[in-house]
């Protein structure tokens, strides 16, 4: 078996993944920049165990790139795509214009609006082709993995557990009272 990765987060960890195993996420972004954001996907598709593929596919600055990913992520495996993008953020939008894979977009926040327009941008799709649109940021980010965990768990039960275990843990690290921070 290949050596297993374990996730490093404060996402905390419920599992551990095989490197040699198929993408059922693709975790897309419009921008380097995007990825201080992204990476909180991320950390928390490897803290359930889920295995992706990040990249970068700008809609409006690699089009023919997003196009030959989202006609071909099906084929490749994807079951899910999380994609974020700030700004007059398309990217989600056009990304589920092409496939019919369930999209969750991630808006991304901007230095000019605060990452309203990215929220504006992705969230007003017109009847006909969704994408589920999560919070702006880091928890956008996180609760696009968790929803992509859900999803993948409706036919994967170890997955299920995996995530059940993930609420649990998170619950059990409220504390009953605050404390002073260090
Ligand atoms: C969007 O433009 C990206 O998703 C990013 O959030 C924003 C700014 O991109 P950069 O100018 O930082 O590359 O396409």
């Amino acid at each position: 078996l290949p050596p297993a990765i374990t996730a490093a987060s404060d996402m905390g960890t419920v599992a551990s993944v095989s490197p040699a195993a198929t993408p059922v996420v693709a975790v897309i972004m419009g921008s380097q920049s995007d990825w201080a954001t992204m990476r909180h996907a991320t950390e928390t598709l490897d803290a359930l165990g889920i295995v992706y593929e990040a990249r970068i596919v700008s809609a409006h600055r690699t089009p023919d790139r997003l196009y030959d990913f989202a006609r071909s992520a099906r084929a490749a495996g994807f079951r899910v795509i999380i994609a974020g993008a700030g700004g007059a953020a398309h990217l989600p939008g056009m990304t589920a214009a092409i496939t019919s894979l369930p999209v969750f977009g991630v808006p991304v926040e901007t230095k000019a609006l605060g990452g309203k327009d990215s929220l504006l941008s992705i969230v007003q799709m017109p009847a006909g082709i969704p994408v589920g649109t999560l919070a702006i940021g880091k928890a956008g980010a996180v609760n696009a993995a968790l929803l992509a965990a859900a999803v993948l768990g409706l036919s994967d039960m170890d997955l299920a557990a995996r995530l059940d275990a993930w609420r649990a843990m998170r619950t059990a690290s409220v504390a009953d009272f605050p404390a002073d921070e260090a």
